[in-house]
């Protein structure tokens, strides 16, 4: 295995220095080449943090359920990683997470990292970051990773297709909604928390929820089970726990753990390769003033688009 020279911001991040993790988050979510380099050091060393994500709509009781889910992991003394994404705005959910984390007196506990994302980088590439940001938490030996994300659209499942589990938070009193759900978050839907179910309307959800998810076909031999809690007043968040660890399980007895990582990093680098491949055409003002020039082109007919996607590949070769 290669190994990190002392002391350095590497080394620093596999010994899980707080400091030298949010400074490399910070150099992540900026693009900055340096990180690049750190990650391709760190990468020998991850592999072994389990990654759940949390998503649904807002309000719904996420945070309160990974601040629990964090109690019950550090409880059994896992360290634990949490990163709260909020693509739509550069303050709420990820800061009031943070809020609500340290109030309840995680604070002081080390084994415990806390960070919010919002910055949306060149090329929207917000699930990248935080796929990078997992695998940093992933090499500072944080066991369990959570992932939370507010919202139901295209960014979030983009953002919590990359984690081993995905937790879809479902409350009563929404209306009655579900069928308006997205269906693509029915899909990414390992496990279904009905949270607040101290509120009227939990059983008719609960009744909705399985007769839409017998409709689902089971993936890999897996059927997704709804999971009732009161996040507030910690009930069923052991149940919750267990649930993930069933899942987990599965997975890993069933010998798909292998094939799930294949198709995992089969994505990745498709998106990688995607990102790099604009970031070298669009790259800089030459890069942005060549593709404007020709949609210009494109748009007065002095030019197909076929030819102009070829040029522009053959340009920044
Ligand atoms: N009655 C009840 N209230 C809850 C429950 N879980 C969370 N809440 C409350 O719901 C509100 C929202 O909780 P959060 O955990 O911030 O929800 P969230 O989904 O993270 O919110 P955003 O990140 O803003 O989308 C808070 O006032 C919580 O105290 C529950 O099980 N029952
Ligand atoms: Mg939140």
């Amino acid at each position: 295995m290669t190994t990190t020279p002392p002391n350095s911001t590497a080394d620093k991040i596999l010994q899980g220095d707080l400091r030298a993790i949010s400074r490399a988050i910070t150099a992540i979510e900026n693009h900055s080449p340096g990180s690049e380099q750190l990650l391709k050091q760190l990468f020998p060393y991850t592999g072994h943090a389990y990654l759940t994500g949390i998503t649904g709509a807002p309000g719904t009781g996420k945070s309160t359920i990974v601040d629990r889910l964090a109690a019950v992991h550090r409880k059994r003394n896992e360290p634990v990683g949490i990163v709260a994404v909020d693509p739509t705005s550069p303050y709420t959910g990820g800061a009031i997470l943070g809020d609500r984390i340290r109030m309840q007196g995680h604070a002081s506990d080390n084994g415990i990292f806390i960070r919010s994302m919002a910055t949306r980088g060149f090329l929207g590439g917000l699930a990248r970051s935080t796929a990078e940001v997992a695998l940093l938490l992933d090499a500072a030996g944080k066991r369990q990773v959570l992932i939370e994300t507010v919202g139901v659209g295209q960014d979030e499942i983009d953002i919590v297709r990359l984690a081993d589990c995905v937790l879809v938070v479902l409350v009563p009193g929404l209306g009655d909604d579900i069928q308006n759900m997205k269906a693509g978050l029915m899909e990414i839907g390992d496990i279904f928390v009905l949270n607040k179910a101290d509120r009227e309307g939990a059983d008719r959800l609960e009744e909705q929820l399985h007769a839409m998810l017998s409709l689902v076909m089971p993936r890999d031999g897996w059927h997704p089970p709804v999971v009732r809690t009161v996040a507030t007043e910690n009930r069923g968040i052991e149940d919750l726990a267990s649930t993930i660890a069933k899942f987990r399980k599965h997975f890993e007895s069933s010998g798909q753990r292998q094939q799930k990582q294949i198709d995992h990093w089969q994505n990745r680098l498709l998106e990688m390769l995607e990102s790099r491949l604009l970031e070298k055409v669009l790259h800089g003002k030459s890069g942005q003033a060549r593709l404007r020039a020709a949609a210009e082109a494109v748009a007065s007919r002095q030019l197909d688009p076929f030819s102009a996607v070829s040029q522009l590949l053959n340009d920044c070769e």
